[in-house]
């Protein structure tokens, strides 16, 4: 595999982007949202108002399919599919599955038994968290017996918890009745591509009816195979996310494509993860120099494929074993040992009441930010603006609101923000900045270098030190609307932010591109 130095540029992907919502408009029309033009999300990031009741009931309370519900519910992983049917150049063995996960290694290997008493135990301890997944670290669907042995005891023990898978797609076509069998209503699939010549650049081999396959012979197998699997699942009312990982030069431009085939053949989500290739890893692509994509590059990609289908943007490409809300792991506190001193009482009336509960504050919070933003925003034009559209980092611990100090972020929200919207694009890990009550000068850079697209940094607080840094490297920080909603906060500084340009106080710049942070994500706690 060589290393890649051709890029798409993010001009040639905007007029994909336009071939692919112009295709998209002559074709079924399949995105059964109001969203209309332009509406980036429309599963990931929609409302009840935007699909049939039955979808709104499979999405509403599950975190990676619904943007909203994944600052109130929780997921978890269990580790029953250790064996893998194919290779991908970003994986090694000794690592997560890279469809789903995060490369580190997975702690505990679990039998079925072991997982639903787990999930049980989770079930009793964190009663928002609604779904649980398989997603390696292997392929659930080569373990077909693991997999479906652990979800049929907790079709049974747990029903109010929603069953999910994640897979290659290699051997899906033979497993779509026993899917349906346990209820299993969420799938995703891998697709990195919908053309054996890009696919024989990822996949060494497959194994495949008891053979081993190798280049395009094995990529043609495995999209045949893929592209049944998500017809079959259509068919059959299951709701498909597609998982895509972007590689710079290898796929880039070509998962536009694959986001039209996807949305032909039903899929709900599209979702577009950059490759993580360090060295360390061990992995093919990162032994052989292959990098993983720039911020921009995987922003150019997303936004190229906006019309097709919905896009995901809130993946934190978790771990395999990974409990708790997406971003934060819990996996610790719920190791085997732990959980034999565990009291367990999986209440299913406390469950869900209390998920009634999270359901109405969620309700609550969306119908206060729509009153807060329907005058957020002074449409009156001011000369020289009405074209500017810029990216601003907001840091947050939920509820929808700027709530969270610079130093205690180890990720921030990006928005994009124009005259009228403030559109959630992303999130970008950092380090942690304060240690232990003191500001590591040494993160501000790999911070700055983080967010180095965006305008503004929306916090609660913010200190002396990193204030004059982020002003130096060009990156406003903006601690005046602590605690306001976060769209109307960044609508509300855009407002201003434009008043300064056609002022002539201030002069608009582009800024530069940003870096995703590579290597293992930790599910770090600020130090208050
Ligand atoms: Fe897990 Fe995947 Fe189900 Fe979610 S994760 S099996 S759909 S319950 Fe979610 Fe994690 Fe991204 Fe996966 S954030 S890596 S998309
Ligand atoms: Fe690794 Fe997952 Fe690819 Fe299998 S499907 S090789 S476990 S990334």
């Amino acid at each position: 595999m060589s290393s890649t130095t051709t890029f798409v540029s993010i001009g040639d992907l905007r007029k994909g982007r336009q071939a692919v919502s112009e295709l998209v408009e002559t074709a079924s029309g399949g995105c059964s949202t109001t969203g209309g033009a332009g509406k980036s999300s429309c599963g990931s990031s929609a409302g009840p108002d935007d699909m049939p009741q039955e979808i709104w009931d499979k999405v509403k309370n599950h975190p990676c399919y619904s943007e909203e519900a994944h600052h109130h519910f929780a997921r978890m992983h269990v580790a029953v599919a250790p064996a893998c049917n194919i290779q991908c150049n970003y994986c090694n063995r000794k690592y997560d599955c890279s469809n789903e996960s995060r490369p580190g290694v997975v702690s505990q290997k679990l039998t079925p038994d072991q997982a639903v008493k787990k999930v049980l135990a989770v079930a009793s301890e964190i009663p928002q968290m609604t779904v649980l997944g398989i997603a390696g670290p292997g392929d659930s669907l080569a373990n077909p017996k693991k997999t479906f042995d652990t979800m049929r005891q907790l079709a049974e023990k747990a029903p109010d918890i929603k069953l999910c898978l994640s897979t290659n797609g290699l051997a899906l076509p033979d497993q779509v009745d026993e899917i349906c069998k346990y209820n299993i209503d969420h799938v995703t699939i891998t697709i990195n591509m919908v053309d054996p010549a890009v696919g024989e650049k990822i996949y060494p081999w497959i194994f495949y009816n008891h053979k081993r396959y190798t280049g395009y012979e094995a990529a043609k197998i495995l999209h045949e195979r893929q592209m049944l699997g998500l017809e079959m699942l259509t068919a059959r009312g299951v709701l498909t996310k597609i998982n895509s990982v972007l590689i710079p030069g290898v796929n880039d431009e070509h998962l536009i494509e694959v986001n039209r085939e996807v949305k032909k053949r039903g899929a709900f989500l599209h979702n577009i993860m950059p490759l993580i290739s360090e060295p360390e890893h061990g992995t093919v692509f990162g032994l052989t120099g292959q990098r993983g994509p720039t911020a921009q590059e995987l922003k150019a990609v997303q936004d190229a494929c906006m019309g097709g289908a919905n896009l995901m943007r809130h993946c934190r490409q978790c771990r395999a074993d990974a409990v708790g809300l997406l971003g934060e792991d819990r996996s610790e506190e719920f190791t085997l040992d732990k959980i034999e001193q565990m009291e367990i009482v999986y209440d299913l009336d406390k469950r869900r009441a209390y998920q009634e509960k999270v359901e109405e504050e969620r309700q609550a919070q969306h119908q206060a930010k729509v009153n807060a933003l329907s005058n957020a925003f002074d449409a009156s034009l001011l000369a020289g603006t009405e074209e500017l559209r810029v990216l601003v980092a907001v840091a947050t611990e939920g509820h929808g609101r700027v709530n969270q100090h610079f130093g205690h972020a180890t990720e921030f929200q990006i928005f994009e923000v124009d005259r009228r919207q403030a559109l959630f694009v992303g999130h970008r890990r950092v380090d942690l900045y304060c240690q232990g009550g003191y500001g590591e000068d040494e993160q501000l850079p790999s911070i700055v270098s983080a967010i180095n697209d965006c305008h503004a940094v929306l916090v609660s607080k913010i200190g002396a030190c990193p204030r004059d840094e982020l002003k130096a490297a060009g990156i406003e920080p903006v601690d005046q609307y602590a605690h306001e909603f976060i769209e109307k906060a960044a609508l509300q500084w855009f407002a201003d932010y434009c008043e300064r340009v056609a002022s002539g106080a201030l002069q608009h710049h582009e800024r530069g591109d940003a870096r995703i942070r590579q290597g293992a994500f930790t599910g770090g706690q600020a130090v208050a």
